[in-house]
C-alpha cells in the first residue's frame, strides 16, 4: 500500500521538523551557488539565517519561468556541470524552453518518488507497466520509467505514438497498467474500438495519467472505455518531473509529497496565500533538490488546499485536481473562461466526445468563442433533427455555465486532430 511508509505518513509534527531542516539547507544552496538567488535575496535584504520558521518561507522571493529563461541553458544550476548527470527540458511552446539539470542524487530521489507515486496510484511490483508518456526531452517517460524500474514492475518503454503498436503489445504482452496523457489514453481507446479489440481481451486495470489537466467527467470517460481504474499524477520540470504529486485510491485530490517539496496556494494577482479551499496558484519550493533548487516557483497551475486527513494513511497534504494554468484561462469578453469548464459540460450532456476544440477570435470590438466538438458515431449518422436538438442543448448549457455566448460547431468522428502527447485545446486567433 505505500512504497515509504517513514516518510507518507510521518507525523505532522516531524514532517514538520525534516521540511524546516530542508528548508534551510535549500535557501542556503541557493544563495551561495545560485547568483540570481543571492541577488534576489539581497535585493529584499533576506539572508539564509533568517528562515527560522516555515512561515519564514513567506518572506522569500518567488521565481518565475522567466527567471529560468532568462537564465538560460544552465544559469540556474546550483552545482557545476561536472556533477549533472542528466538534463531535460520542458515542453514550453513560446520563446526557449526551460532547462533543467539533475545530480545523481536528484536522479535517485526523483526514482524514489516515482516508485511512491505508482504504488500510491495503485501499482505492484507484479505489474506490466506500458509507459506511454513521451522518452526524451519530456521528463514524463524516464521518470516514469525509473519510478517502474525501482519499484521492481516490468516496464515497457514504449513512448508515445504508433497507437496500433501500443494496442497489439498491450494485448499480446498482458500490460496490467499504462501510464500516458489522459488524451492519448482516450485515443487509444477509440483505436482499440476501431481494431475491434474489446477491454475485456485486456489485462490492463490501471491508469496513471497526467500532464495535462482534465476533468473528472473525463476520468470516467476514459475508466468507462478501457475498463480500468484510472488515477492523477502531477509534476512539472522545473520541480522535477512526475512525482510533485499523486492520487490514492480514495482520488480525493493528490497527495503531494511534503519531504521533498513545500506548497503554498496565493491568489496570483495579490501574491497572497488563499485559504484552503479556495482557487488559486501553486507555489512550489524544493527542499532536496541539487543541481535546480527551486524557491517558490510560480507553477501557473491553479488548484485549491485540501483540508482534512485522507483514509488512506498518508500524512502530506493534499490539492485539488487542477482546473487549469492561470495562463490557458482566456479571457473573453472581460468573462475567465477556462477549456476544462467546456470539456465538463460536453461530457455531462452526453451525445459528443471528449474531442474538442475552441477557437477564440475577435469580430469588430467583440471577442468570439466557438466550440468545435465531435458528435458521437450513433447521433452522427441520426437525423439532422437530433443534431440541431444537441447544438441547442449545448449551447444552452455552455452560456450558462460560462456566462458568455458560445457558438457550437458540431463535426464529424475523428475529424479534430489527435495528440499522442499533451492535447492543444485552444486557438485563440487573437494573438496571432
Ligand atoms: O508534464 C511532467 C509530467 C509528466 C507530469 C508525466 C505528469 C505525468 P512539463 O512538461 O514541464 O512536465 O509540464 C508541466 O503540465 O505545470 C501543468 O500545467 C501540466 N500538468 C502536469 N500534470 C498535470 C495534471 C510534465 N495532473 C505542466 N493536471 C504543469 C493538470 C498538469 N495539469
Amino acid at each position: 500500500m505505500y512504497w515509504n511508509e517513514r516518510y507518507e505518513c510521518m507525523p505532522e509534527e516531524e514532517l514538520r521538523e525534516l521540511q524546516l531542516e530542508r528548508l534551510q539547507a535549500t535557501v542556503k544552496r541557493a544563495f551561495f551557488n545560485v547568483p540570481f538567488y543571492r541577488k534576489a535575496f539581497q535585493a529584499i535584504g533576506i539572508e539564509p539565517g533568517d528562515i527560522k520558521s516555515l512561515d519564514d518561507l513567506q518572506k522569500l522571493p518567488f521565481t518565475t519561468k522567466q527567471d529560468l529563461r532568462d537564465n538560460y541553458p544552465f544559469g540556474m544550476f546550483a552545482v557545476p556541470m561536472s556533477e549533472v548527470v542528466r538534463i531535460h527540458s520542458s515542453s514550453g511552446t513560446t520563446g526557449k524552453p526551460t532547462v533543467v539539470g539533475y545530480t545523481r542524487h536528484d536522479i535517485d530521489v526523483w526514482a524514489e518518488l516515482m516508485a511512491r507515486a505508482l504504488v500510491c496510484g495503485g501499482t505492484t511490483r507484479h505489474d506490466i507497466i506500458q509507459n506511454a508518456y513521451g522518452y526524451g526531452l519530456f521528463t514524463g517517460g524516464l521518470g516514469i520509467h525509473y519510478g517502474a524500474e525501482r519499484l521492481g514492475a516490468s516496464v515497457i518503454p514504449i513512448s508515445g505514438g504508433n497507437t496500433k503498436r501500443q494496442i497489439m503489445i498491450m494485448k499480446d504482452y498482458g500490460s496490467t497498467v499504462l501510464t500516458c496523457t489522459p488524451s492519448y489514453a482516450l485515443h487509444l481507446a477509440e483505436v482499440m474500438a476501431e481494431m475491434g479489440v474489446s477491454p475485456g481481451e485486456l489485462k490492463l486495470r490501471c491508469g496513471i495519467f497526467g500532464a495535462e489537466p482534465w476533468s473528472e467527467n473525463m476520468r470516467q470517460e476514459i475508466e468507462k472505455r478501457l475498463g480500468i481504474s484510472a488515477v492523477d499524477i502531477y509534476g512539472l520540470s522545473e520541480v522535477i518531473g512526475p512525482g510533485v504529486g499523486i492520487e490514492c485510491q480514495e482520488k480525493n485530490g493528490l497527495h503531494v509529497f511534503g519531504d521533498h517539496f513545500l506548497v503554498e496556494v496565493i491568489d496570483p494577482v495579490t501574491e497572497k496565500s488563499v485559504p484552503p479551499g479556495q482557487l488559486g496558484e501553486l507555489v512550489i519550493t524544493s527542499l532536496t533538490k541539487e543541481a535546480l533548487p527551486v524557491i517558490r516557483y510560480r507553477t501557473r497551475d491553479i488548484t485549491s488546499l485540501l483540508l482534512g486527513t485522507c483514509s488512506c494513511g498518508r500524512t502530506y497534504v493534499r490539492v485539488a485536481r487542477f482546473t487549469g494554468r492561470t495562463d490557458d484561462m482566456l479571457i473573453i469578453r472581460g468573462v475567465n473562461v477556462f477549456p476544462s469548464q467546456v470539456e465538463s459540460v460536453l461530457l455531462e450532456m452526453g451525445g459528443t466526445e471528449p474531442h474538442y476544440l475552441l477557437i477564440v477570435d475577435r469580430q469588430g470590438a467583440l471577442d468570439t468563442l466557438e466550440v468545435k466538438v465531435e458528435v458521437s458515431d450513433s447521433l452522427f449518422s441520426d437525423k439532422v433533427r437530433g443534431l440541431e436538438e444537441l447544438e441547442k442543448r449545448l449551447v444552452n448549457e455552455l452560456e450558462s455555465t460560462l456566462g458568455i455566448s458560445v457558438k457550437v460547431t458540431l463535426v464529424e468522428p475523428k475529424t479534430i486532430e489527435r495528440s499522442e502527447g499533451k492535447a492543444v485545446r485552444v486557438i485563440d486567433k487573437r494573438k496571432i
